[in-house]
């Protein structure tokens, strides 16, 4: 299997690169971001209690989206492989991840880590927020807390996966085929 956490800080362009890698790869594309907005927009109880959290640009709590993940496995039993996009954001959601592959058989092929400046990323962000409707989008503050999230508590898990010899960095500005030419040369030297 060819299993990706597809990783960065928001506004990486995670999201955008996905759509691409798994029409090239015939993959599955597990977004927590979208699977969350998902449930908020469903109004079930998860998504209520998740509205909140991330409006404020915060981390929903592991165990709900550890969850998420270990369920959404379950539905795919023949897929190819994974993307895991924006997800793990956390070291215990990498170790929940790494023994829900395991018991599947199977493990993380490789971490492609997106490097955005800051700058861009607040730019990139508040040009979405104009017309995506999502509040963590629209407001300079709850972009830099999200920027500070992804730095305090996820850009460490870089760490994690190169002590298991997994981690490929990209550079994440130019054009969007650029980057994912630079993706696809990665994932075919695997
Ligand atoms: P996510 O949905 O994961 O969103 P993201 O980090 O904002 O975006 P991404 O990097 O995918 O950016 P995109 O391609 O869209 O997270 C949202 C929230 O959900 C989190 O703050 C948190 O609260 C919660 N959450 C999600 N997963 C969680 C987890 N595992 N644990 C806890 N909480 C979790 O690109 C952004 C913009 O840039 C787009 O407008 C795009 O068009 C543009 N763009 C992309 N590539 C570009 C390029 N090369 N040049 C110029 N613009 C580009």
């Amino acid at each position: 299997m060819l299993n990706i956490v597809l990783f960065g800080p928001p506004g990486a362009g995670k999201g955008t690169q996905s759509n691409l890698l798994i029409e090239r790869y015939n993959l599955i594309h597990l977004s927590t971001g979208d699977i969350l907005r998902g449930e908020i927009t469903e109004g079930t109880s998860l998504g209520l209690q998740a509205k909140s959290i991330m409006d404020r640009g915060n981390l929903v709590s592991d165990e709900i989206v550890i969850g998420m993940i270990s369920s959404k496995l379950e539905k795919h039993p023949d897929a190819k492989g994974f993307i895991f996009d924006g997800f793990p954001r956390t070291s215990n959601q990498a170790k929940a991840l790494d023994i829900l592959l395991k018991e599947k058989g199977t493990s993380i092929s490789v971490m492609l880590s997106l490097k955005v400046s800051d700058n861009e990323l607040i730019k990139r962000l508040l040009a979405r927020g104009k017309d995506s409707g999502r509040e963590d989008d629209k407001n300079e503050n709850i972009i830099i807390n999200r920027i500070n999230e992804y730095n305090n508590k996820t850009a460490p898990l870089k760490e994690f996966y190169l002590s298991q010899n997994k981690l490929s960095e990209v550079e994440g500005t130019g054009s969007i085929t650029e980057i994912a030419d630079k993706l696809n040369l990665v994932i075919d030297t695997l």
